[in-house]
């Protein structure tokens, strides 16, 4: 590691005690009550086996867990219900947008025996918070879909296997200088938003051969925004050729990434300090090679999908089907009937979105008209009304102690009123987030709502910063602020206002 100046806390807290060795500490901690823990386990270490402490809402516990390509397994998906069902109403699961699940309302004293059950399974929560590698994003139709380029869900398990030693944990990557993000896009529709990750995989054809060319240094901070920008490498797409490629950047961020100033502790401030050249330099060295030059243009050349509804599958005679989960929220009883559907109509895989919806693949035709009379389906649509159908929001007040305001209720709340009122020629990807950590992704959305505070009547209200212009697909560019400060109570008002100046919605007839 290079000497930097002055280490901030959390870099002091790392050195003093590495987050990964609370896995041994467990089965204490369990026995002693969660009380009884250590604050910077409890608040930090706890995170490197996927373990949030919530100052909302103290001894009930969020787990976040890995999901490669976002897929798994209906047992995989019974068990995570019975978890949740154990804690009544307050259990229940968020689809992130890292096309992840997190666990909510936890008791500590259970995390061991959800382990082993974890462990039984397959599943695993390790080193998914604070300084490590998040959930690996991939194409969410990988190996279903006809238009396919590259399937993506080897090369994510093989990434995730080499970072976390297949789920174990691994101190190699647990001490990075900060949070980094991986995602590997397979088709022509970058469904994974590949330019907001740290190391971004992007299909490509050299020479006529198909590979990726790889972008790194995208990131989201309160502090600054970027999208990635590109390596200049190209890689076959191959397990050893991707996970060589990604050890690599990730051993330079390891040990050159910036410590001194969290704030400024991502990859894209090291590739600042160091020039382009010196970092591409950096990571040849490490793999022993040149960089193969990227092509001249990747493949991405559709626009988004959103993969709601039934769609025709690469398998010929099955389709996939994409339910919309309302903000990503899914409580014990829906989880359990999405592992049912998936084990009675399909190959028993249950797919996640970046968009917090959910994909059934392998639902054969003739199957169709009776999955789609399933009672599940009257709750998770296949066709929900236009604003809701693309509505995403980060977790917000309720569980989160940096929000500033609450989110997921009052993005649906004010997404349904505003489809009475609207019509809507054009899909309008509306993102909630609730502070600037851009968790919810306002700024690759259509309007990007940013939870703020607000003085209005002498009071001090919760309000949002509204963002624009945010494109996805082909030529994806990140949206701007183009007004701060709207008092969530005037919001629908404003919403509606710009929706039919700017983005062609047009007031529905009044009912006869
Ligand atoms: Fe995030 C911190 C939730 C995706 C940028 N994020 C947090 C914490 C852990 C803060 C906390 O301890 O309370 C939030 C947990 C709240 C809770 O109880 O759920 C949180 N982030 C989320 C999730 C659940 C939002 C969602 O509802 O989907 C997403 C989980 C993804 C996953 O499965 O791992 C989530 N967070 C993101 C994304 C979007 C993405 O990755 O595409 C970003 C912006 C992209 C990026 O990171 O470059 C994001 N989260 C942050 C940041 C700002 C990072 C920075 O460099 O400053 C923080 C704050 C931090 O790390 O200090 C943060
Ligand atoms: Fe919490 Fe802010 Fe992230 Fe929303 S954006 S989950 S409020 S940290």
């Amino acid at each position: 590691m290079t000497s930097q100046p002055s280490l901030n806390r959390f870099e002091q807290l790392k050195a003093a005690k590495d987050g990964l060795a609370v896995k041994d500490e467990l089965e204490q901690f369990a026995a002693l009550g969660w009380e009884a823990i250590d604050k910077s386990d409890l608040e930090h270490r706890l995170k490197w086996l996927g373990i949030f402490y919530r100052p909302v809402t103290p001894g009930k516990f969020m787990l976040r867990l890995r999901i490669p390509n976002g897929i798994i397994t209906a047992d995989q998906m019974h068990v995570l219900a019975e978890v949740v069902q154990r804690y009544g109403d307050d259990g229940s699961a968020d689809i992130t947008t890292r096309q992840n699940l997190q666990l909510r309302g936890l008791r500590f004293e259970d995390f061991p025996d959800i382990f082993r059950r974890f462990k039984a399974v397959g599943l695993t929560s390790v080193q998914s918070g604070m300084d490590n590698v998040r959930n690996i994003t991939g194409s969410p139709v990988a190996g279903i879909d006809g238009d396919e380029l590259i399937d993506t869900r080897d090369l994510v398990q093989a990434v995730q296997d080499m970072i976390t030693n297949k789920g174990e944990g691994n101190a190699e990557f647990t001490n990075l200088p900060r949070k980094f993000n991986i995602a590997i896009e397979g088709g022509r529709d970058n469904a994974v938003h590949a330019e907001i990750n740290d190391i971004a995989f992007v299909p490509a054809y050299n020479a006529g051969e198909l590979g990726f060319n790889v972008l790194v240094g995208g990131f989201f901070s309160a502090r600054r925004c970027e999208a990635a920008i590109p390596l200049d490498a190209w890689v076959p797409p191959t397990a050893a050729a991707v996970v060589g490629i990604c050890r690599a950047i990730l051993t330079v961020y390891r040990d050159y990434g910036l410590r001194s100033n969290r704030q400024k502790a991502r990859l894209m401030w090291l590739i600042d300090e160091w020039g382009m050249e010196r970092f591409q330099a950096a990571i040849a060295d490490h793999l022993g090679h040149p960089l193969t030059p990227a092509a001249a243009k990747d493949e991405i050349d559709w626009d988004k999908r959103d993969h709601l509804g039934v769609h025709p599958q690469l398998q010929p005679g099955f389709s996939f089907v994409g339910l919309h989960i309302p903000v990503g929220r899914l409580d014990a009883a829906a989880m359990f009937e999405l592992a049912r559907l998936a084990e009675v109509y399909g190959n028993g895989e249950i797919r996640w979105t970046v968009e917090q919806n959910v994909i059934l693949p392998f639902i054969a035709n003739e199957n169709l008209p009776m999955f789609l009379a399933e009672p599940l389906l009257e709750r998770f649509r296949l066709e929900p009304t236009p604003l809701t159908r693309s509505l995403v929001s980060c977790t917000g007040a309720q569980f989160c102690n940096f929000a500033l305001v609450e989110t997921k209720q009052r993005a649906v709340a004010i997404a349904q009123t505003l489809d009475q009122r609207l019509d809507i020629p054009h899909r309008i990807r509306i993102h909630w987030t609730g502070c600037p950590n851009s968790c919810g992704q306002p700024q690759v959305a259509d309007i990007g709502l940013m939870g703020t505070k607000v003085r209005k009547d002498g009071k001090t209200v919760e309000g949002v910063d509204i963002y624009m212009g945010g494109t996805v697909g082909k030529d994806a560019q990140l949206g701007t602020c183009v007004q701060k400060g709207i008092a969530c109570d005037d919001l629908i008002a404003v919403l509606e206002s710009l929706m039919i100046e700017k983005l062609g919605a047009t007031p529905k007839a009044p009912a006869p």
